[in-house]
């Protein structure tokens, strides 16, 4: 498998220069067909101090959580980068980060997060993808606790959509919002009726999604027509290259 055989040899470690922002600006401007997305992203995610978040002492404390479990394998420690069940690990055995988002994450979610930030396309996550998704989590995690005001770990359904279209920007027909409620909530009793609700990893599930699937649209939607027109054609191989993968 190429996957396996490409053995990605640069080295991933955090002196390297980290300039996330310049990597959103090709496809995450403001759009008439798409919504404003990017700048929330822009806005919010990269002023976030993860670490600090963490109440970790500095930068190479969240350093030295990310090189103690890529140490463990020594084809990680090669490859300079981390694999889904690695993240999961970190995600849920070190304690500061676990205090702080106080969920599980599982596996399925690691191998989505670490679909969304693979900018070198290896497969793997390097330092710099690691801590571009922290930044996203916290992002995520302070909108979340914004909606949760009672700290249930659910949000509601007409705030997730409040997020989704008003916070992010996304601009989504209510039958698209539809979809995406029935997949990313749950029906649980509450009050003597039910309430349709949203937990953090399924929080998590959508931004990623939402985001990485409008990319993509939107890239080859611009390649396409030369701009963005919200149509696009895709060959069978390249939409279930852009779905798979996640
Ligand atoms: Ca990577």
């Amino acid at each position: 498998m190429a996957y396996y055989q490409q053995g990605y040899q640069q080295p991933g470690g955090y002196q390297q220069g980290y300039q996330p922002q310049q990597m959103y600006q090709q496809y995450q401007q403001p759009s008439q067909q798409y919504g404003n997305y990017g700048g929330y992203f822009q806005q919010n995610v990269f002023s976030v101090n993860a670490w600090q978040a963490f109440q970790f002492g500095s930068q190479d404390d969240l350093w030295h959580v990310f090189n103690a479990e890529m140490s463990k394998n020594p084809a990680d420690m090669h490859r300079q980068a981390i694999q889904a069940e690695d993240l999961m690990n970190i995600m849920n055995n070190c304690q500061t980060i676990r205090n702080y988002f106080r969920i599980h994450w599982s596996r399925e979610l690691c191998s989505i997060m670490l679909a969304m930030l693979d900018r070198s396309g290896d497969g793997f996550m390097q330092w710099n993808e690691f801590m571009e998704l922290q930044q996203c989590l916290v992002a995520w995690f302070r909108v979340f606790q914004q909606y949760d005001s009672d700290r249930s770990g659910f949000i509601e359904a007409n705030e997730l959509v409040n997020v989704i279209t008003n916070l992010y920007g996304y601009r989504l027909t209510p039958q698209a919002t539809e979809t995406i409620l029935k997949r990313y909530s749950r029906v649980l009793p509450r009050g003597g009726g039910e309430a349709c609700l949203c937990a953090f990893d399924d929080f998590v599930s959508v931004s990623v999604r939402l985001r990485a699937y409008t990319d993509a649209f939107r890239k080859r939607d611009a390649m396409l027509h030369g701009q963005e027109t919200g149509n696009c054609t895709f060959q069978y191989d390249d939409f279930l290259r852009c779905v798979m993968c996640l």
